[in-house]
């Protein structure tokens, strides 16, 4: 028989970059058609990513696991970076740890497999150390990807070292200035370092593998594949939405979810609930969380909403009553459901009783939406967000607040958020979009769609 191809993993931290890892890993495993390791960065930043490792490997035992043990480093000559974005420094400074790791894996690795926030480190790596082919998974939607992959030429065209203007992507159009990450106006920040890193070095990877769907993204995934962006680009396979595995029925199943809404949503009519949540690692001002509460109120909808304090969840110790204010949660009671657990979104998204989705717009969350037709009131906070935020407003599925900010002192009123959401309740024409886009997505998964297609050309290029 055959030996079939060994892949070897390498996500990053977050679990808006490790859920779509396992998603892709798993959705492999269940083909048979691969063998598969996962290096495992240790110590995790949050509890929800080593509960996630543990369910993953527990329920798919013929994954194996390559523990990677981070070198410690003196994380205070970047004093208030985000803990996620030190992880990364962190996993790029134990990186040459790899190459032997890998090569000494049994069966043969046959190709390597990185997140986007590694690849400067990890392509080289593969390729010149291992000569073994690199491709990048990327998690988020594919108009970032052509942002990342022309920044350099920007920065190059521009003679700067940070985002210093709107940037006219070719084939994509100007993005203003304010719609990337604001941090890559600060060139001495660890994130525009990788950015620009990462961005230099893509274009060396063998194949780019998008979380998004032709559909959804036509014009960016053109650009991209004729080179429009930059020329002589990897292969892009558009192989989204990734979604929890089949045969373990959902992520909670790999995650050992805590607590879930779903009996609670089984009781509510259909379309009703308003789904809010911000992601597992934005942290929302106290009142600024008051406010979205009256707003919640204000609006008559029955809601579900996940409330975090913190960027990483092992520090939220903040009880809930004290957070939402006095009497919040009496007054609400029956109609309003609040959590500071993980809950299982995406069979949250998936539940007839939800109407909507008040978001930040996380990748991972609006694929979430976008798969079971759920209309986006979208909130970007940071990051790529609002770049994504332009998708869901390209396509039609949601509207985006864009004068609403997340600064802290520009609060946004309760009052208003009460009107948006039943605005948006009421909106047959963006529901209508959005059952649309569920199609779309639900053909380019199925047997003989584009996503489909592109994976097996995919799995075509992989050899053992
Ligand atoms: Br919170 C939460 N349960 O309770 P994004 C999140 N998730 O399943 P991110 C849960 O985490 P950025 C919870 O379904 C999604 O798959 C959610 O990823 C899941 O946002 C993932 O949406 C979160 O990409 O922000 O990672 O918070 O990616 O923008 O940094």
């Amino acid at each position: 028989m055959a030996l079939a191809p060994h892949l070897v993993f390498v996500p990053s931290a977050g679990m808006g970059h490790l859920l779509p890892f396992s998603r892709f890993i798993t959705a492999l495993a269940n083909t048979g058609a691969v063998d598969i390791s996962v290096v495992t960065a240790l110590p995790t930043v949050s509890a929800a990513e080593a509960e996630h490792f543990d369910g993953l490997f527990a329920a798919f035992p013929a994954i194996r696991r390559i523990d990677f043990n981070l070198l410690p480093f003196d994380e205070s000559v970047f004093a208030g970076a985000d803990p996620f974005h030190l992880q990364w420094e962190s996993l790029r400074r134990s990186a040459h740890l790899l190459g032997p790791m890998i090569a000494s894996a049994t069966p043969r690795a046959s190709a390597v497999i990185t997140d986007v926030t590694l690849a400067s480190q990890v392509i080289p790596i593969a390729k010149d150390e291992l000569h073994l082919p690199c491709h990048v998974l990327f998690v988020s939607c594919a108009t970032m990807l052509s942002f990342l992959a022309y920044f350099p030429t920007y920065l190059d065209g521009a003679e700067a070292d940070h985002l210093a203007g709107d940037v006219d992507v070719p084939g994509i159009g100007l993005i203003p200035v304010d719609y990337p990450p604001a941090v890559l106006r600060n060139s001495e920040s660890l994130f525009t370092k990788h950015f620009i890193a990462n961005g230099r070095l893509i274009a060396e990877a063998d194949g780019i593998l998008v979380n998004t769907f032709d559909a959804l993204e036509p014009d960016a995934l053109a650009a991209l594949r004729s080179g429009k962006v930059v020329p002589g680009f990897p292969q892009v396979f558009a192989v989204g939405p990734l979604m929890s595995s089949t045969t373990t029925g959902s992520d909670k199943a790999v995650l050992g979810t805590s607590s879930s809404p779903i009996a609670w949503l089984d009781a509510q009519p259909a379309r009703s609930v308003v789904y809010v949540a911000f992601g597992n690692r934005n942290a929302v001002v106290p009142d600024q969380i008051r406010e979205i509460g009256a707003g919640l109120e204000a609006s008559g909808c029955p809601f579900l909403w996940v409330v975090k304090t913190t960027v990483v969840d092992r520090e939220d110790n903040a009880e809930l009553k004290d957070v939402l204010g006095d009497g919040f949660l009496v007054r609400v009671q029956g109609r309003g459901l609040v959590t500071k657990e993980w809950v299982d979104q995406e069979a949250v998204l998936k539940h007839p009783a939800i109407g909507l989705s008040l978001s930040h717009c996380g990748w991972n969350s609006v694929m979430e939406s976008a798969v079971h037709g759920v209309p986006l009131l979208a909130w970007p906070m940071l990051g790529d967000q609002r770049l994504i935020a332009t998708v869901i407003r390209s396509g039609g599925f949601g509207l985006w607040m864009e004068h609403w900010s997340w600064d802290g002192e520009n609060v946004v009123s309760g009052v208003e958020i009460g009107e948006k959401v039943r605005e948006l309740m009421g909106d047959e024409a963006i529901s209508a979009r959005a059952a649309k886009v569920r199609e779309e997505a639900t053909k380019a998964v199925a047997h003989g769609g584009t996503s489909y297609r592109n994976m097996q050309e995919f799995l075509a290029t992989l050899k053992a």
